[in-house]
């Protein structure tokens, strides 16, 4: 049906058909990029046949979908070729690592190889006739044991090394290291890289430096952190989490010689404390992309509508929109995640409304030709008469129990409204809020939020609607400013030049095809807000046939 059908996105990665979850493998290879992942060729709900799905680009945008790559053939991954990763050796030879779920449901590591290292597209993988060759180590529960990284190269003794989440019988999530010489034998490096009590399993872990602007190779960062000490090189360790299914990260250092990490924010029980996004966003992992020198994220953005709604629709999950992660050098304390540059590639009709001031209690349409693909650059200053004017306001204020663009205060909810019923502005239509609100302390400090509510996001009433988000830095002088890519049925913003994200899935009935619009508007009760600058652009399909063919 056309409504289901509108569903599906223009430049968010997706399979043809079928259930996907994790990104796995991302590697860049004689000019293409590729992206595994969790895939179920059987249905659109996961199950205990997870292959691995395939599909190869330029431009991390316009893919050409590839036969499966590896599915559970195997007595070691004959319950499901779970997440892995890969590592390019010196040569450009690639070694891909995954978690096999075995006969008798334990978690083992297994290895495998592209058959044709000369075929750019990668087709087909041959799995190591000897695997699998790692187990779970003594003291680890067999179903504990999953989600090999890329491995780096340590010059101290000549290794290999990677790490593998886990969690330990008290509950804390814990990260173990192995080297290798050759990726068949494997050492388990004695001590923990890191552990936090009650955190529970940790999936799909990643490690990686981070430091200026562009993105650094974790054996380039090893290699220099011998030689130099690294200078302000930081590491970022990333866990996803199986209790409360989020992703969570933080900065810290990584010492390869005494296999420890430690974060920055020594607080010991908050150990890995920040989020990678506020909304739909899990089992993410990045790649060092040497062709463009950055580090690009992947994260599985589920659904929010009920599995009966995915059957019938015949598909379920997107990927993100690759992101560029780096150290945000003015806070020093957390990331900045941003759309890949090519994404500036789809913009095709940009419309500048900027300028405008929105007066306290109002809602006004923008005019657009379409609104069903989008990416939106806006920036907000609130009036600084109405700031100083504004006493103590909404100090204990929080996105998920607030009133969502609705719940007024003194400087706040003011943004947009996008997937937002064109044909008649009322209490009622539908739309998803993408705002800021601003509280003031009792010191008079201003302390910002940047919420999506998605609780009238569809008239549908299978779905999983709230309002996510959170408090987001803002340094003096800074404007609000925020990023929104909207994609048929997903919102992924970009608050603060990424310092926050937030991806939202919508399931809008009404307010699709021409009947979908975007608004502006401040709810505060007295501020007034100027936006500074607003430019949409409508956004092309990447899976653009002509192009596709052209391949
Ligand atoms: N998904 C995979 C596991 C991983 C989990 C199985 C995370 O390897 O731990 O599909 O979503």
């Amino acid at each position: 049906n056309a409504m289901l059908q509108w569903q599906r996105t223009g430049f968010h990665f997706q399979p043809e058909k079928n259930w996907m979850n994790d990104p796995n493998g991302p590697v860049y290879y004689k000019g293409w990029y590729h992206l595994f992942y969790q895939y179920n060729p059987d249905g659109a709900i996961w199950g205990n046949k997870i292959a691995w799905g395939h599909a190869a680009s330029r431009d991390l945008l316009r893919w050409r979908h590839l036969p499966v790559a590896m599915s559970p053939d195997q007595w070691y991954d004959i319950n499901g070729v779970w997440s892995g990763s890969a590592t390019v050796l010196p040569d450009g030879r690639i070694v891909m690592l995954y978690t096999g779920s075995t006969n008798a449901s334990v978690q083992v590591q297994c290895l495998a190889f592209p058959t044709d290292p000369s075929d750019p597209l990668l087709i087909n993988w041959t799995k190591y006739e000897n695997n699998p060759v790692m187990y779970p180590p003594p003291g680890v529960g067999e179903k504990d044991f999953r989600d090999p990284t890329t491995a780096w190269f340590d010059g101290s003794d000549d290794t290999w090394r990677l790490v593998i989440g886990s969690k330990d019988d008290h509950h804390a999530g814990m990260v173990m290291t192995y080297k290798t010489k050759d990726f068949i034998d494997y050492e388990l490096v004695p001590g923990l890289l890191h552990r936090v009590p009650g955190t529970g399993m940790w999936e799909c872990i990643d490690l990686y430096p981070v430091g200026g602007l562009r993105g650094i190779d974790m054996t380039e960062a090893v290699a220099a952190a011998s030689n130099n000490g690294g200078g302000d090189v930081l590491h970022v360790m990333k866990e996803s989490s199986d209790d409360d299914r989020h992703d969570y990260y933080a900065l810290g250092r990584y010492d390869a010689a005494k296999n420890t990490w430690t974060p920055l924010d020594s607080d010991a029980d908050v150990g890995i404390g920040l989020r990678y996004d506020w909304g739909k966003f899990y089992a993410s992992k990045t790649f060092y992309d040497p062709s463009k020198k950055r580090r690009v994220l992947w994260g599985w953005v589920g659904e929010t509508d009920s599995e009966h709604a995915d059957v019938a629709k015949g598909w379920a999950s997107l990927q993100s929109i690759p992101r560029t992660v780096v150290l945000d050098t003015k806070t020093g304390s957390n990331l900045l995640q941003w759309p890949v540059e090519e994404v500036e590639t789809l913009r095709t009709n940009s419309t500048n409304l900027g300028g405008v001031t929105v007066e306290h209690g109002s809602v006004f349409p923008l005019s657009l030709h379409r609104a069903t693909q989008l990416d939106i650059e806006a920036s907000f200053r609130l009036d600084p008469l109405d700031v100083a004017a504004a006493k103590e306001a909404d100090v204990g204020y929080n996105c998920s129990t607030s009133g969502g663009t609705t719940g007024r205060g003194t400087l706040g909810p003011f943004g947009l409204l996008v997937l937002a019923d064109a044909r008649h502005h009322s209490g009622d239509m539908e739309r998803t809020g993408v705002y800021f609100y601003v509280a003031r302390g009792l010191d008079g400090g201003l302390r910002t939020h940047f919420c999506h509510d998605e609780t009238r996001s569809s008239h549908a009433n299978d779905i999983v609607k709230r309002v996510v988000g959170n408090i987001v830095p803002v340094l003096d002088g800074e404007e609000f400013s925020v990023r929104v890519l909207v994609d048929h049925s997903i919102v992924e913003s970009f608050a603060m030049g990424g310092r926050l994200t937030a991806t939202s899935r919508v399931y809008p009935t009404e307010a699709i095809y021409a009947n979908a619009g975007v608004y502006l508007f401040n709810n505060a009760t007295s501020a007034r807000v100027n936006v500074t600058r607003l430019v949409v652009h409508e956004m092309d399909s990447s899976y653009n046939q002509a192009y596709m063919t052209s391949l």
